[in-house]
């Protein structure tokens, strides 16, 4: 840690892929208007049909091929690399765009598009192909237990212990791009001391806005390259 230089948790949601390319969950366009929540994104509905969820997150697995990061990604990664205190980028974003970005101080709370895991003996696993109803675990062989590695409504979200430490020493917390619907997410912005600077980057308020101290309102590519100038002077 650099004495002296507060430490940055930084929160983002679908809204920073958005420029991307990628569709965001809630808007009038966005995932949930052509997918059941309760169908593609719950143990249950995974259980229920496991075809109709693999290819949901298939469809999306390969719409990363065509896409690039922008921006707001590459803005944040230059963030990371200049900072002079702690740095910590949570997203909630299943896409490896803050990956390619060159963030390395990352953690994917909702799990990662890019990984597979196996129900059976818990392996999780790099995977680039489509995953389907009878894909073998490569280590312990088991057929139809392979699933994404995503965080489902009802399941714990990942590294919830380093994020939460993070959050208690943070000087500084920006949250990109995230609705504020969705927990444990929506409140980490009431875990961080009364004293940090609780910054909201939106095109439009959230739902927890009121417990920010300042908010930038418009696309991200344009208020997060602003937003990190403005830190790194
Ligand atoms: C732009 C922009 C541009 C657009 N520039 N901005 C009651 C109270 C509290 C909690 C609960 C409750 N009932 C149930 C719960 C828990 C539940 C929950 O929160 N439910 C709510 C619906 C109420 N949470 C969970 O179950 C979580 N687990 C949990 O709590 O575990 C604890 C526990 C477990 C077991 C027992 C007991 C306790 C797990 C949550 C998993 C979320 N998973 C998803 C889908 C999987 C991933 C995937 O398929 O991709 O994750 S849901 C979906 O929402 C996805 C996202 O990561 C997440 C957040 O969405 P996000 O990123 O905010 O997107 P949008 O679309 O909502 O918003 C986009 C924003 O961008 C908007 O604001 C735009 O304005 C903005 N924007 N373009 C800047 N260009």
């Amino acid at each position: 840690m650099g004495a002296g230089h507060p430490s940055l948790v930084i929160l983002t949601g679908a809204g920073i892929s958005a420029e991307s390319g990628l569709r965001t969950f809630r808007a009038s366009d966005g995932l949930w208007e052509e997918h059941r929540i309760e169908d593609v994104a719950t143990p249950e509905g995974f259980e229920r049909n496991p075809e109709l969820v693999q290819r949901f997150y298939n469809d999306r697995r390969r719409q990363l091929g065509t896409v690039v990061p922008n921006a707001a990604h590459l803005a944040l990664a230059e963030l990371e690399k200049s900072w002079r205190g702690d740095f910590l980028l949570v997203t909630q974003n299943v896409d490896d765009l803050h990956d390619r970005a060159g963030n390395q101080s990352l953690i994917h709370m909702h799990g990662e598009l890019h990984k597979a895991r196996c129900q059976r003996c818990g392996g999780v696993f790099r995977w680039e192909e489509d995953l389907g109803a009878m894909t073998p675990c490569p280590s312990c062989r088991a057929l139809g237990e392979l699933r994404p590695h995503i965080v489902w409504f009802g399941e714990m979200p990942l590294e919830m212990d380093r994020i939460g430490e993070a959050l208690e020493r943070c000087g500084i917390f920006l949250a990109i791009g995230t609705s504020g619907n969705v927990y444990p997410a929506a409140g980490f912005v009431r875990m961080v001391p009364r004293t940090a600077r609780r910054i909201e980057l939106n095109l439009e308020a959230s739902q927890v806005a009121s417990a920010f101290s300042e908010h930038r309102s418009g696309p991200a590519t344009v208020t997060v390259p602003e937003l990190v100038r403005e830190l790194l002077a």
